[in-house]
């Protein structure tokens, strides 16, 4: 079985209480869609877990990029460190949610805080699958229909992580969107801490992070599971 779910932002007992509930086998596969990290307290917790499963894979966010790029030049020098203090986008950062993910990497080993940096900076963007034929293009979300190109997977990385979605528009007859980025509550007043379909769309974040649902699908049987 392959399984999708998005946006743990840190929230490492939702995301064990899924694993559980799904039961994830060997032999299954379970893409998260991007912000491991970020909001909640342990989203680098999270991420010394992903290390250690081989499948599980988890695909690149706009948190999970922000903390690359910081966390990146925290272990470049002392100097560096020193300077970031300063720096309006840390500031950004850390007032954005960062707080948490910085606190909890100042406290690992040098041997984990190289680990969790290797599993950022190798992140991919983007998972084209097949499953019963039907075609599926996961990623954390997508740009407006506009900008995305005929074949998704030529999408710029940029767009991948910040991109604001078209929900009400079909962008492609063959290919279903599995994205997360956006509480579904923002898509659909309706949808709070529920999975969201539409138009060859399906929107996964519940909004975990702001005391929603984290929600799971199961691609080849479009079962849905929710964690409180
Ligand atoms: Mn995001």
């Amino acid at each position: 079985m392959i399984y999708a779910m998005s946006d743990l932002h840190g929230c490492f007992e939702k995301y064990s209480k899924m694993l559980l509930m799904i039961d994830l086998k060997e032999n299954d596969t379970l893409y998260i869609l991007g912000d491991i990290v970020d909001r909640g307290a342990d989203g680098i917790k999270i991420i010394l877990d992903l290390i250690t499963r081989k499948n599980v894979i988890a695909l690149q966010g706009n948190h999970d990029y922000k903390a690359e790029l910081m966390l990146n030049r925290l272990m470049e020098s002392e100097e560096a460190t020193a300077k970031i203090k300063i720096d309006k986008q840390f500031a950004f950062w850390i007032s954005d949610g960062g707080l948490p993910t910085y606190e909890s990497f100042l406290r690992l080993e040098q041997q984990e805080k190289l680990m969790v940096l290797n599993y950022l900076r190798k992140m991919p963007f983007s998972k084209m699958l097949i499953i019963d034929g039907k075609k599926y293009f996961l990623s954390h979300t997508v740009p407006e229909k506009e900008y995305m190109p005929e074949n998704p997977e030529q999408c710029r990385k940029k767009a991948l992580i910040l991109g604001e979605p078209d929900y009400e528009k079909i962008y492609f007859k063959d290919i279903t969107l599995v994205t997360g980025h956006t509480p579904t509550i923002l898509i659909d007043k309706h949808f709070q801490g529920k999975i969201w379909r539409g138009n060859n769309h399906i929107a996964i974040d519940c909004g975990a992070a702001f005391g929603n649902n984290l929600g799971c699908i199961c691609l080849d049987t479009g079962e849905e599971f929710y964690v409180e």
